[in-house]
């Protein structure tokens, strides 16, 4: 067992979010972490410090091959439709992400396998073996992908997903976490694996007092996972699977260099929300430690938000999609509004009326109106050139020792990942400038002919512009880039560069600025917009009728119709129209037993692409009317022979 510290590069981050489950799509929860990962990542790619950002999907595990087993497809096509909507949501946010790892990749299996082999043939301080083989009988709740304990239960239910748990006994493969408590909790204590906010820290503390329990690294029943190389009769457990991503994105078990370069050779930062906590600060660093592999640096342990006072949920029908926001209020406006409701490692409320306020308050009168109206000033003052300052006076002084000052607080905010304090620093200098602007009132300046002044007074204003445009880019990277543009930086200087830019006086007197557009429209100017997308959306989605006309839907018999082994919810049915037999795979076991279906007059799409489900291809697809739990199956109002052509 040992620690390797590695070279520890100052200013080489590997900075991971969670890989999310694949059984759904992505909702602001994941949101969340992705974007606070991103703002992070981008502030340090700022500061010039090589940046790993990585993220990805969790794909493996019961809870994945229900939703799939529901779904009707199988395990693999639901991850890689449900993956490549976490993709899209990433793009639409802006994400700057460097790696997506899928644990259904084969890079990531082949990781995974050289661990648990580490693992099998590692022996602990005492010379036992870190892998060994027991029973295991217990409670197991799919939704957690863990196995909890009847103290856990609400009446009989897991109080997190209110649904009861499976009791399950198997033989299963166990890490001996035991062995490795003492030194993780010494590292964490010692702050050599940093936990913060520092409340999560003593929460984990806290676990170790109440004791802990070694772990089961692998499944029997499970079919959808990784095989244990040590035992081809057990799949590895989901989360066991899963935390290597870390690991397995930067090489691990192909690229030795790489692996070292983003691992040891720099800082590991893992941001995660409350509901993994234990996972990743415990369980984890045990893992590494008895992998001889060197510990997470710092672990960001955020909390966890309802919507409106609720718990967000399916069941409660107030899952928010981010596509809803940014059609609302921009790419850049969700990223703010998202972090900006309470301060990232509390627990915290979304409210859809708060982020409404904050949007107009902070984005469109505070920041928004401060860059039109002093570019306003400059274009019809100075057409449109940044003018030369002339004498600074007290108040301009102390509007340069704020700006610069407030790059320093900013970033070293940054360091501790107070994203929030990081930001209200931002939007402290967003409203003295307001302020000054307001003082100084350069309108006045104006009418009076007083140029040597307004030239003074609009060179700050837009120069502490300059600055808020630094600042805010890893926050609101596109509108900072639109603003930039219009102070006149050219393509390359989009991005900021701190090194360049964090003293007074960066911006060029006679630099021509560009077109001036409203950064962020007031709200009921924006979501008249918004209306007018959603009605194009319609529109897009409508179809011609030569568009229809090539979808082959016929009138088909039901020949025969049996169970498909394994799965509760499918059926495979041998159809007839017209000449042609063909075998489908329905999802309608739970509202039809087979008996009831041979005979039966239905309707089938013929011309669809077969898929593979369950190991049987389905030639076609059936159509059924469904509305709460209920499902019924389309057929027709009088008899007509099979092969009839709908049209
Ligand atoms: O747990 N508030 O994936 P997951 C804040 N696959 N953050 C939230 C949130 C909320 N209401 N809801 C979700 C898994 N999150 C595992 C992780 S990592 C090796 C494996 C965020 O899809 C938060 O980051 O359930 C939380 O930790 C994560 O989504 C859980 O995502």
């Amino acid at each position: 067992m040992s620690i390797s510290e590695g070279e520890n590069v100052k200013g080489r981050y590997l900075i991971t979010t969670p890989i999310y489950y694949v059984n759904d799509k992505p909702h602001i929860g994941h949101a969340y972490t992705t974007i606070a990962a991103d703002v992070l990542s981008r502030f340090h790619r700022l500061k010039g410090e090589q940046t790993f950002f990585l993220t990805g999907t969790d794909e493996h595990g019961s809870k994945v091959a229900e939703a799939a087993e529901k779904a009707g497809i199988s395990p693999q096509q639901l991850c890689d439709k449900n993956s490549q909507f976490f993709r899209n949501a990433w793009q639409e946010l802006n994400i700057s992400y460097d790696y997506f790892v899928r644990t259904t990749d084969q890079r990531h299996i082949q990781a995974v396998t050289v661990l648990l082999n580490k693992l099998f043939s590692a022996k602990d301080q005492k010379g036992e073996k870190v892998v060994y083989s027991g029973e295991y009988s217990g409670l197991y709740c799919v939704g957690c992908e863990k196995f909890i304990t009847e103290k856990d239960l609400v009446d009989g239910l897991c109080p997190s997903h209110l649904k009861p748990p499976q009791s399950l006994t198997e033989k299963n493969y166990f890490f001996r976490l035991s062995s490795y408590l003492p030194l993780v909790q010494k590292l964490i204590s010692e702050d050599k694996i940093r936990i913060l906010p520092e409340e999560k820290k003593n929460e984990t503390l806290g676990l170790f007092k109440q004791g802990l329990e070694d772990f089961s690294i692998s499944r029997e029943k499970v079919t959808w996972g990784v095989t244990l190389p040590f035992d081809p009769s057990q799949k590895a457990y989901v989360w066991v699977d899963a935390l290597p991503n870390y690991i397995s994105a930067i090489g691990y078990g192909d690229n030795p260099e790489e692996f070292k370069k983003w691992w040891s050779g720099g800082k590991v930062i893992h941001l995660i929300g409350k509901d993994i906590l234990k996972f990743h600060n415990i369980y984890w660093p045990a893992m590494l430690l008895a992998a001889g592999e060197k510990t997470p640096d710092l672990l960001f342990v955020h909390g966890y938000f309802t919507v409106d006072g609720q718990k967000m949920g399916k069941s409660l029908g107030n899952v928010i999609d981010p596509h809803r926001l940014i059609e609302k209020y921009g790419s850049d406006a969700t990223r703010y509004l998202l972090l900006t409701q309470f301060p990232f490692g509390q627990d915290g409320d979304i409210q859809e009326k708060r982020l409404e306020n904050k949007y107009n308050s902070d984005l469109a009168n505070d920041f928004g109106n401060l860059a039109s109206r002093v570019l306003k000033l400059i274009k019809e003052n100075f057409s449109g050139e940044i003018p030369e300052p002339e004498d600074y006076q007290k108040e301009e002084k102390e509007l340069q020792a704020q700006a610069v000052d407030t790059v320093r607080k900013v970033f070293d905010y940054i360091e501790e990942i107070s994203i929030n304090q990081g930001i209200d620093e931002i939007l402290k200098l967003v409203r003295l400038t307001n302020r000054y602007v307001d003082k100084t009132a350069p309108w006045n300046l104006a009418k009076a002919g007083d140029k040597s002044r307004l030239r003074t007074v609009l060179y700050t204003s837009a120069e502490t512009i300059r600055v808020i445009s630094l600042l805010f880019y890893p926050v609101i990277p596109q509108k900072a880039s639109k603003l930039r543009e219009t102070l006149g930086f050219k393509e390359k200087e989009l991005i900021p560069s701190l090194e360049k830019e964090k003293d007074w006086g960066y911006l060029k007197p006679g630099t021509k600025i560009g077109e001036i557009t409203a950064l962020f429209p007031r709200l009921s100017e924006k979501e008249k917009k918004a209306v007018e997308i959603s009605k194009e959306k319609k529109m897009e989605n409508q179809i011609s009728i030569e568009e229809f006309a090539k979808l082959d839907f016929r009138v088909a018999k039901v020949l025969e119709a049996e169970r498909v082994e394994g799965a509760k919810k499918l059926l495979k049915l041998k159809v007839e129209f017209g000449e042609e037999k063909r075998e489908i795979v329905a999802g309608i076991a739970e509202h039809y037993k087979p008996e009831d279906l041979s005979g039966k007059t239905i309707i089938l799409l013929t011309n669809l692409k077969p898929a593979r489900i369950r190991g049987i291809e389905s030639n076609g697809m059936l159509l059924a009317a469904s509305e709460g739990g209920n499902l019924v199956l389309l057929t027709t109002d009088k008899e007509i022979n099979p092969g009839a052509k709908i049209s």
